[in-house]
């Protein structure tokens, strides 16, 4: 299991982030969006896009990597989550899977480092406490120890606390 001492939690705006990956929670095309999405990509700048241009999209619970441009973050491991149709449409499974390739890519790559947005819980509505604990679940059980840090990035404090709360036991 992932060491515990290893997981950060914290409050802020995940563009901010110095770390080797930040993770963006965009859609198949790659070609940006509102939320996060829009964030990463005004802060990054426009090569970010010309970059995602060749990607040629992606799956939704799959991910692609791209640099990081003008943010401070070396790179950006843009996931596609699924939206949320009331949770029998495999909405669970597409979530686990953008954050075990998430992992899986940092580890392939060397990467130290991982901030992650609370993904799919914005304007694709999955539930914000189950979508937590899964994101809990998933990194405990599979991210590699060669990483030194993952990084919970909350947009607002009431995130936080649940993203608290939910990390605060191993099977809440
Ligand atoms: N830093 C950290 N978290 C943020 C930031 C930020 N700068 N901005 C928003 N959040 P969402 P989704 C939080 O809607 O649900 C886009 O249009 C936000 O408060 O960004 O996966 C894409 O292009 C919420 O907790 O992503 C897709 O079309 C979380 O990030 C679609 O939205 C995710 O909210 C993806 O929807």
């Amino acid at each position: 299991m992932f060491p515990p001492e290893r997981i950060e939690i914290v409050t802020g705006d995940i563009t901010r982030q110095a770390v080797d990956a930040i993770v963006n929670a965009a859609n198949e095309s790659l070609l940006g969006g509102g939320g996060v999405d829009g964030a990463i990509h005004r802060a990054a700048g426009p090569e970010l896009l010309a970059e995602c241009r060749a990607l040629n999209g992606c799956p939704t619970g799959e991910c692609k990597m791209t640099r990081g441009y003008q943010l401070p973050a070396k790179h950006v491991i843009h996931c596609v989550g699924p939206v949320w149709h009331g949770g029998e449409r495999g909405e669970d499974e597409l979530l686990a899977g953008c954050y075990r390739a998430a992992l899986s890519l940092a580890k392939a790559h060397g990467l130290k480092s991982l901030a992650f947005p609370a993904i799919s819980t914005g304007v694709y509505a999955f539930p914000l406490e189950r979508a937590t604990r899964i994101a809990r679940d998933t990194v405990r059980a599979e991210a590699d120890e060669s990483l030194d840090l993952v990084r919970f990035v909350c947009f607002d404090e009431s995130t936080a606390e649940t993203y608290r709360r939910v990390f605060a036991t191993l099977t809440a």
